[in-house]
């Protein structure tokens, strides 16, 4: 269907106006005609559009001058040849699916600029198509579709949603890609059983809070946008695989994007980021990063590796490991003098986790679940009256560690905590293990040798031996965190 304007129609604002026009300057239809140079048919016309026919540009534009108003007005939108009969056509479209209770319907393509209410009894309806045509808006009426799993609005003209798309509690994918959208209704964070939310090439500057209740959300396209921050609520998105959001002005990152662990793909290029959070090491199924276009954060193509561009077309993206190991790499040769590393070591269940609970909130959870992948935690300390320091405490999961993309992150200029457990007899060769490995990743940092859950198996180490062999141990203390036995010590020491 012809998109090119053949003739203008009166909008039923513009109606107004030229009646309003018409009745000031006491005008007949024969005397505008008359003074426009046009016919007195032509005229009626335009002050007739339920009469569906068109004038030209040169007759409306003759008119409007005689009634001292401009074309614009009297047409808010062009009207372009097809749309009044678009309208009819969806119309008719819609009431024989309403009549034969269809449950798929095509609208797409229509130049439609509005959408005929009826489409709310399209009680059966399963999948609606109303791309690429001239929405601005959509009814409230779009809300009763109770069986809609799939809209697709991408290429229209909306800038706004009604509150009512809410109510669509079955839409599992929604496609809202190529709008003028500036906003988001809170009742988006209603529809718990999408999976899919493209809402790329809008125009976004921010989110609601309530975007965080989708939680059945696998797919999340908000590239091309402008949002220049990023809420906490995104961390709840636990079923997140693949997140996109190039192409904004994204400065910082929330810490809690670290609770995605299930992200396979995110795309952040295109973005001014001037720092990553540490927590981007929590995602262990990461396989595609694109931090291309982040000048500030220094790291070269190089390491990027391919973009995503390239690699759609075959390319074999760069190892998230690496990238965010080289990264955090710069950044300790940059950290600020007030901030430090404390990172725990040791087999899984020796109680490294419960250990940084009872340092930083003093508690301790008889039942505490075994870490996946790493936690990070700010431990704000006061050295003494002047001076605060915050140590970044990195706690891995026992398993996790023997991981060799972890390993990386047993860096220099870190204190570490070797946490052991009494295991009748092995003791010692434990602690070689470990201090082996921190030997070899750590370089010369200081490290301090925990022997926990002392009240219910005392134990010792061979201290003099192993303090021989690796010098860089400051310090062997027996703790306990459920009786808190030593905490104080070790609190000191560190
Ligand atoms: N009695 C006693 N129990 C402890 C102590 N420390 C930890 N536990 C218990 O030991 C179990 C494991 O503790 P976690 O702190 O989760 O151990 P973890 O080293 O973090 O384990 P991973 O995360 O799997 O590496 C939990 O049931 C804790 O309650 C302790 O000092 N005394
Ligand atoms: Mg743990």
């Amino acid at each position: 269907m012809s998109s090119k304007p053949r003739g203008f129609m009166a909008s039923p604002e513009g109606l107004q106006k030229l009646e309003a026009a018409k009745a000031s300057l006491n005008l007949s239809f024969a005397a505008i005609a008359k003074q426009a140079g046009v016919e007195t048919d032509t005229v009626m016309r335009l002050f007739h559009p339920s009469w569906e026919k068109r004038v030209s540009e040169v007759s409306l534009a003759a008119i409007a001058r005689v009634l001292t108003v401009t074309p614009r007005e009297i047409t808010a939108v062009e009207v372009h040849s097809s749309n009044s009969k678009a309208f009819a056509l969806a119309q008719r479209r819609i009431k024989t699916a309403i009549a034969y209770r269809s449950t798929n319907l095509d609208l797409s393509r229509l130049e439609l600029t509005s959408l005929p209410n009826e489409i709310g009894q399209l009680n059966d309806l399963i999948r609606l198509d109303l791309s690429q045509s001239q929405l601005t808006s959509l009814p409230k009426e779009i809300g009763q579709l109770n069986n809609l799993a799939w809209l697709d609005l991408s290429q229209n003209q909306l800038t706004s949603l009604p509150k009512e798309i809410g109510q669509l509690n079955s839409l599992t994918r929604l496609d809202l890609s190529q709008n003028q959208l500036t906003s988001l209704p809170k009742e988006i964070g209603q529809l718990n059983k999408l999976t899919k939310l493209d809402l790329s090439h809008n125009q976004l500057t921010s989110l609601p809070k309530e975007i965080g209740q989708l939680n059945s959300l696998t797919w999340l396209d908000l590239s091309k946008n402008k949002l220049t921050s990023l809420l906490k609520e995104i961390g709840q998105l636990n079923n997140l695989t693949d997140l996109d959001l190039s192409q904004n002005q994204l400065t910082l990152l929330p810490t809690e994007i670290g609770q995605l662990s299930n992200l396979t793909d995110v795309g952040l290029d295109h973005n001014q980021l001037t720092s990553l959070p540490a927590e981007l090491w929590q995602l262990n199924s990461l396989t595609n990063l694109f931090l291309h276009e982040n000048d500030q954060l220094g790291v070269s193509v190089e390491i990027l590796g391919p973009t995503r561009k390239e690699v759609n077309s075959g390319a074999t993206p760069a190892k998230p490991a690496d990238i965010l190991n080289y990264y955090f790499r710069i950044q300790d040769d940059r950290q600020p003098l007030n901030e430090a590393k404390l990172i725990l070591v040791g087999f899984g269940a020796v109680g490294k986790t419960s250990l940084v609970n009872r340092l930083i909130h003093n508690t301790f959870d008889q039942t505490s679940k075994k870490t996946e992948g790493i936690n990070i935690t700010q431990w704000p300390i006061q050295l003494n009256q002047s001076e605060d320091i915050t140590l970044h405490v990195w706690d891995f999961g026992g398993q996790e560690i023997m991981h060799s993309t972890h390993q990386f992150f047993l860096t220099e200029r870190s204190l570490y905590l070797l946490v052991l457990n009494g295991r009748q007899g092995h003791e010692d060769t434990d602690a070689e293990y470990w201090l082996e490995l921190i030997q070899s990743f750590g370089g010369d940092s200081p490290i301090i040798v925990v022997l926990n859950k002392v009240a219910e198996h005392p134990f010792d180490v061979n201290r003099r031996a192993l303090q021989q062999k690796f010098p860089n141990i400051r310090e062997f203390i027996q703790t306990d965190c459920d009786t808190e036995t030593g905490i104080d010590t070790l609190r000191t020491a560190i």
